[in-house]
Formats: C-alpha cells, structure tokens, sequence
C-alpha cells in the first residue's frame, strides 16, 4: 500500500542519471550538479493527498497529487508537466507529459529500499534510496 512508501528516503545508488537527464534535455551545468547531489526524498500522506518532496544542496522541489488526478508539476530542470499518478499493485507510477513529450518514474519497494526507475524515450535510469 502507499503507506510503504511513507517516510524519508536518502539517496545510496544510481544508474544511468546523466543520461536520463540528457535525454530531458537537461543542460551540461544543471546535469553535472544533479549526478552529485544525493537528494533526501520524503513521502508524506495527508488524507488522500500525497506529497512527496525532493531536498538537495542545490535544489529541493515539492509535488503534492491525489492517485488518479492529473495535477501540474514543476520539475527539478525546470519544465512545467501535466503529472498523473497512480498506484498498480505495489508501483507508484508518475507519468510526466509537456509538449508532446512524456517520461515515466516508477517508484517501489524492495528489500525495504526505495527503488526509482525513470524512462525517457527508453533512455532508463534506476536510482536507490534507504529509509533514513
Ligand atoms: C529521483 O527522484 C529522480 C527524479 C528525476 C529528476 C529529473 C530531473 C533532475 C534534473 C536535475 O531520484
């Protein structure tokens, strides 16, 4: 359930990132501080509101959604996205959407570690996080 996916997660592993960014379009500059920074992502559940927040030196953003209900997302690089959530099984799938372009970020736990894995354009990447 998503309460699995409650609490606060730091950043351990990650694969693949700089490309992934790349395929975004993500500048050299933003892209060089994004492959160092080791982000803190806390989940919180309000009601039916979930929020999750991503904290690091150099940027922090902030996505606050319902399951099912697309809502606008402002994301760490900058683009404004039309973002649906939803939660199949044990997966929270975030499916971002802006200019006829979509990505997809999937989020689960497994060996009671956060497992993010980000595709754009089949460009993939898998980032890790424990429970800090
Ligand atoms: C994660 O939560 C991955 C989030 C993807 C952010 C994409 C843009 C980053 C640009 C600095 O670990």
């Amino acid at each position: 359930s998503i309460d699995d996916f409650v609490g606060k997660w730091s950043l351990i592993s990650s694969e693949g990132f700089e490309e992934y960014m790349k395929e975004l379009g993500v500048g050299v500059a933003l892209r060089k501080m994004g492959s160092m920074a080791k982000p803190d992502v806390y989940i919180i559940k309000d009601g039916d509101t979930i929020t999750i927040k991503t904290e690091s030196t150099f940027k922090s953003s902030q996505l606050s959604f319902k399951l099912g209900e697309k809502c606008e997302e402002n994301t760490l690089d900058g683009r404004k996205v039309q973002t649906l959530v939803t939660l199949d099984g044990n997966t929270l799938t975030q499916l971002q959407e802006w200019d006829g372009k979509e990505s997809t970020i999937t989020r689960k736990i497994e060996d009671g570690k956060l497992v993010v894995e980000c595709d754009m354009n089949g460009c993939k990447c898998k980032r890790v996080y424990q429970k800090a």
